[in-house]
């Protein structure tokens, strides 16, 4: 369960409401109060106290991530998205293009290895976490995942998060950036509905360039839309199936990883 989505919980609507939910026009909103959301029957304090507690505990977890692979001058990457953008399909171009740059990668999903055996059949190391019913990565499940594996000096770490375009928009693991992948096939919108996650993220990856032709999309309106919510991001238009923008994906990888200067713990 989390409260920034307020999963686990219903809003049971056969109850009677003596409390506004701010509406007018035909439109109903849950997210204005202090909080940002609600959840039925907990007060927007309580709300508050709560979500405060998971992240200060949270960020204690991504601190000490963020310590281990600050030593080793590794480079950690939270692939962040919708189910079914093309994380991990990405993810094995990236690691055949990438060559031997010592690289790990930690998959996220509720249930099934599927995504880390993917990983592992292109001779890279990987370890799966299933969140169960949780609906994000949080950094205490990621520091377990990175005990499992050998990040060496200089690595690339590659975490792809749960599908979802909301909850793990609000948990730091620890990485140095979070990469929001988004699939043509979407709709140019996303970025306006869902700004949470485009807000926190340094580099958009706009995948499946090569079904735009097929579908009613206009990829400048994209763009434009992301940089709405977050005039600093930076965006590539890629395809993982005919390896449009790859180049210039990988050479951003490289660039972030050569920027990365190991500090000794202290
Ligand atoms: N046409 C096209 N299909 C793609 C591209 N990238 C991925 N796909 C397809 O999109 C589907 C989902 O790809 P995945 O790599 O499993 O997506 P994912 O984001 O890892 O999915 P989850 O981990 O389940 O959230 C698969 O059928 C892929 O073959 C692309 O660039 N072009
Ligand atoms: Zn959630
Ligand atoms: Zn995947
Ligand atoms: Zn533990």
């Amino acid at each position: 369960m989390c409260t920034v989505c307020g999963c686990g919980t219903s809003h049971d609507h056969d109850h009677g409401h003596d409390h506004a939910h701010g509406h007018s026009h035909g439109e109903l909103h849950f997210g204005h109060g202090p909080a940002g959301a609600q959840v039925a029957g907990m007060s927007q304090a309580r709300l508050i106290e709560i979500e405060t507690d998971i992240l200060s505990k949270n960020d204690r977890f991504a601190a000490a991530n963020r310590q281990v692979l600050q030593a080793r001058g590794a480079f950690a990457v939270n692939l962040v998205s919708s189910p079914g953008s093309g994380k991990t399909t990405l993810l094995c171009k990236t690691i055949e293009a990438l060559g031997d740059q010592p690289l790990a990668v930690i998959e996220g999903d509720q249930q099934t290895a599927n995504d880390a055996e993917r990983i592992r059949a292109t001779g890279a190391q990987a370890v799966q976490i299933n969140t169960g019913k949780g609906c994000h990565l949080d950094a205490h499940m990621v520091g377990h995942a990175m005990e499992h594996l050998d990040i060496a000096p200089g690595s690339v770490l590659f975490i792809e998060n749960v599908g979802n375009l909301v909850c793990p928009a609000g948990f730091d693991l620890g990485e140095d950036c979070k990469v929001a992948v988004l699939s043509v096939t979407e709709g140019e919108d996303k970025p306006l509905k869902y700004p949470d996650m485009f807000t926190v993220s340094k580099l958009a990856l706009l995948n499946k360039t090569d079904l735009a032709p097929h579908c009613d999309v206009d990829l400048d309106l994209y763009e434009a839309n992301l940089r709405r919510v977050n005039p600093g991001i930076e965006v590539l238009r890629l395809s993982a199936r005919t390896g449009e923008g790859m180049r210039e994906w990988i050479a951003w990888l490289r660039g972030n990883l050569g920027r990365k200067v190991p500090q000794a713990a202290e």
